[in-house]
């Protein structure tokens, strides 16, 4: 079955096709003539909030389209570090396109608690059916930037669960086992598999 996911993120895209292709969907970014269309994010420090919001463009950007039968996939992430009183969170992506791991590096500087934690929201949309779920992995801020694997954050965010390396530094099937989209999509997988009344 195929799956539109709607983002600007390719990364987003790749992950989940690690995950729900052994299902046999086949995710796809959702595009308009080449392009990720616009999402506009509401105002709000809750990813559930936001991700609520994304599904609702989707629906009505495929409504009255050939794509109106089609599964919906969206979903908001974002990096909540604990001595930021969670900040970047919902502004994770505008923060990282302005200033960047190092950026982070530096608010932190002086900082000995570099607990953060990955959070993510995911909804898909199918047969008139929302599927939600909720990952999220526990990790620190390292010293340095570190690996060039994954993307955003990854390569300063050691997870918790790992063996001291950043994201960054790991393979893609690592960071799937130990990610908190990889655990939102494992969720989703769970639910998604159960046979529909
Ligand atoms: P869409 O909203 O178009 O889906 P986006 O990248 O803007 O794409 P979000 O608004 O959900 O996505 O922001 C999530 C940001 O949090 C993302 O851009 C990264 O900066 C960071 N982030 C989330 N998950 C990450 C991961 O697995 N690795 C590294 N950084 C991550």
């Amino acid at each position: 079955m195929k799956v539109l996911f709607l983002t600007s993120n390719e990364n987003k895209v790749t992950e989940a096709n690690q995950t729900l292709s052994e299902l046999g969907y086949e995710i796809e970014q959702f595009l308009i003539n080449g392009l990720a269309p616009k999402i506009i994010e509401p105002q709000s420090s809750e990813i559930e909030i936001v991700s609520e919001f994304k599904i609702q463009q989707a629906l009505e950007l495929i409504s009255g389209t050939n794509f109106e039968n089609h599964a919906l996939l969206v979903e908001d992430s974002g990096l909540f570090i604990e001595s930021l009183s969670d900040f970047p969170g919902v502004y994770s992506s505008y923060f990282f396109r302005t200033v960047g791991n190092q950026g982070i590096l530096k608010l932190l500087e002086n900082e000995s608690n570099r607990n953060a934690e990955y959070r993510a929201y995911s909804i898909l949309y199918r047969d008139g059916v929302y599927f939600r779920a909720l990952g999220k992995c526990l990790g620190s801020i390292s010293t340095e930037i570190k690996g060039s694997n994954g993307f955003g954050y990854d390569p300063i965010f050691i997870p918790d669960s790992g063996d001291g390396r950043t994201f960054g530094e790991m393979q893609d099937y690592e960071k799937e086992s130990k990610s908190h989209r990889g655990e939102s999509l494992r969720i989703l997988y769970d639910k998604l598999s159960l046979p529909s009344k």
